[in-house]
């Protein structure tokens, strides 16, 4: 008999999804926390992560051994590397209509069409470009500071392998990171509020980048007057606690439906959380919203307020009393994660980007 093998998987999705964001944003950690997302995801579809080249399965192996068993933040990225992860969930898809009922089935009920399920996928193309070593960067103890109102000090300079040098060299950073976006339908790019306000360099990152990817995706075929990514922006480290208190003071963090009750920022919320980020004196996140709004078509954006290690939950229950999951070491100064990691909103995104881009509106 021929015919189709039942057992041989369908094409893989073409769709590419691709991480940016300047040095510092927690792109590493970002990554190292997807896989524990997906396995504690309640999102429809039932999406597992698998690293689709050595190197990322290697990164998968390691990393979530870090969070989970060292209870360490991924050390920071010293090498260019490059890495593919594919996401594999199912969906339901419609019956085909039954078949009108000839003359001889009159009268009996037609068979109930059941909804068959498919497998879904998507890869995730990241291009890890190395950072900035943040360990001694005393952050998670200063809980009086208002991000949004008080002067930042200078932490000093930004390590040498990140340097705007480097960046612009011809084949250096920004080249790669030029070819790698190009070739994504979407991106998730990741803007940390906190490090913005003292660093303020969001910006001198974003706009080079989009400047020249917007020269090159215009000298292409490509037709149209904005660029055709779809965009996920995340707010990252919500847990920390000047981004957690931003958010609560200003009325935008409410708490998750499901354990551990977190709190959370909900997507309708989070373009207007970015809003209010835009306000403050040290940050340049307006030019960050403008520049994307500028550039890509505001209904390919959406906003969302993300955190890796998420917050503490002793016994499986967020307490508000005790609420952060990172304290640094009294001996070492290196930022501890203190109980389970419960990412939040991390999957999100990326599950957004490929609905977005396999059903456009
Ligand atoms: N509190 C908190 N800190 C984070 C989180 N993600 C990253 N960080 C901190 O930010 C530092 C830099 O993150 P990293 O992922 O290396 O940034 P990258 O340079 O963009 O890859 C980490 O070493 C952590 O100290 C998070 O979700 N919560
Ligand atoms: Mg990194």
């Amino acid at each position: 008999m021929t015919g189709p093998d039942p057992y041989t998987p369908p094409p893989p999705s073409q769709i590419r999804l691709g991480l940016w964001g300047p040095p510092g944003s927690g792109k590493t950690t970002y990554l190292a926390a997807l896989n524990l997302a997906a396995l504690r995801s309640k999102l429809p579809g039932n999406w597992t992560m698998n690293g689709a080249d050595p190197t990322a399965s290697e990164f998968i192996t390691e990393s979530t051994k870090q969070l989970v068993e060292l209870k360490t933040f991924p050390a920071a990225t010293e090498r260019h590397r490059s890495m593919m992860f594919k996401f594999t969930g199912e969906r339901a898809v419609a019956a085909p209509p039954a078949p009108k009922p000839t003359w001889r089935f009159r009268g009996v009920p037609a068979p109930v069409q059941v909804p068959s399920v498919e497998r879904d996928q998507f890869y995730l193309d990241v291009l890890d470009v190395p950072g900035v070593d943040f360990e001694h960067e005393s952050r998670t103890d200063r809980l009086d500071d208002d991000l949004l109102d008080l002067e930042y000090s200078d932490d000093g300079p930004i390590d040498a392998i990140d340097s705007a040098d480097e960046y612009d060299a011809p084949g250096g950073n920004r080249e790669k990171l030029l070819d790698h976006l190009q070739q994504c339908q979407g991106i998730v790019y990741l803007f940390d509020p906190d490090r913005d306000a003292r660093q303020g360099d969001s910006f001198s990152y974003f706009h080079p980048v989009l400047e020249q990817l917007a020269a090159r995706v215009m000298e292409s075929s490509y037709t149209g007057s904005r660029l055709p990514h779809r965009v996920a922006v995340c707010i990252t480290k919500f847990d920390d606690p000047t981004v957690y208190k931003a958010a609560y003071v200003g009325g935008f963090s409410s708490r998750d439906a499901n354990p551990p009750f977190a709190p959370v920022v909900r997507n309708g919320q989070a373009r207007e959380f970015f809003h209010r980020l835009c306000r403050s004196n040290h940050s340049n996140a307006d030019l960050v919203y403008e520049g994307l709004t500028k550039y890509f078509d505001d209904k390919n954006i959406e906003f969302f307020v993300t955190s890796a290690v998420g917050f503490h939950a002793p016994d499986g229950l967020f307490r508000s009393q005790d609420p952060f999951n990172v304290k640094r070491d009294p001996v070492d100064g290196r930022a501890r994660i203190r109980g389970k990691v419960h990412p939040i909103n991390v999957l999100e995104p990326l599950i957004w980007l490929h609905e977005s881009l396999r059903d456009p509106r």
